[in-house]
């Protein structure tokens, strides 16, 4: 069985080791899944985010996921789409990939992301699914302790993306 799999949900509800939040370089302050993920967890999680001095786009930093039913968030930052050809695919496929490996250092089998930069950061939902896709499950090649990796849409539009890029062959 593929260790992939979609659904449609709220991520702040997923009971994994692990979730990925959508952040800016700051890491302090923002709306979306972000707002959700901090709304759910707490004053405490931006507490934590404080004393980690922000995060490079394409990079990822791991806190505790406190009120969460999640053991960890791990808040990486997307590329906003400029059109595609600014280091989009690349920068996008790195959040995936480093949130995967920082997971995995932290012992956690099961992760679960959103839609990295397809809200507010405006990258196409299509071609994003497609990059996260592939830098997953290039990532998990050399990760075995990662048993089960969620993508989490907001609606059914986003999901039908991730269900039509799971279906392809690898490419
Ligand atoms: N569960 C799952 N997915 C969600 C949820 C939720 N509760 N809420 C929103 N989404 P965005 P970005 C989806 O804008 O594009 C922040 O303010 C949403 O429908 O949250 O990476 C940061 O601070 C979309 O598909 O993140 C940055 O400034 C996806 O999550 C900026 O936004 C990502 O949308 C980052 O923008």
């Amino acid at each position: 069985m593929s260790r992939i799999t979609s659904l449609v949900g709220d991520i702040t509800k997923i009971e994994a080791d692990a979730i990925v939040n959508a952040a800016n370089s700051s890491l302090l302050g923002g709306g979306g899944v972000y707002g959700a993920i901090h709304r759910a967890a707490g004053q405490e999680l931006v507490q934590e985010c404080r004393l980690l001095h922000g995060c490079k786009t394409g990079q990822a930093k791991i806190t505790s996921g406190y009120r969460l039913p999640a053991r960890h968030v791990i808040h990486t930052v997307g590329p906003v789409w400029r059109g595609g050809d600014e280091g989009e695919p690349d920068l996008l496929a790195s959040c995936y990939e480093t949130s995967l490996r920082l997971a995995a250092e932290y012992s956690c089998k099961t992760v679960a992301f959103p839609a990295i930069s397809t809200g507010i950061y405006g990258y196409p939902a299509d071609l994003a699914a497609g990059t996260a896709i592939k830098a997953i499950r290039s990532a998990l090649g050399d990760l075995p302790g990662i048993e089960s990796v969620m993508l989490v849409a907001f609606d059914e539009q986003a999901h039908a993306h991730l269900v039509k890029a799971l279906k392809r062959k690898e490419d």
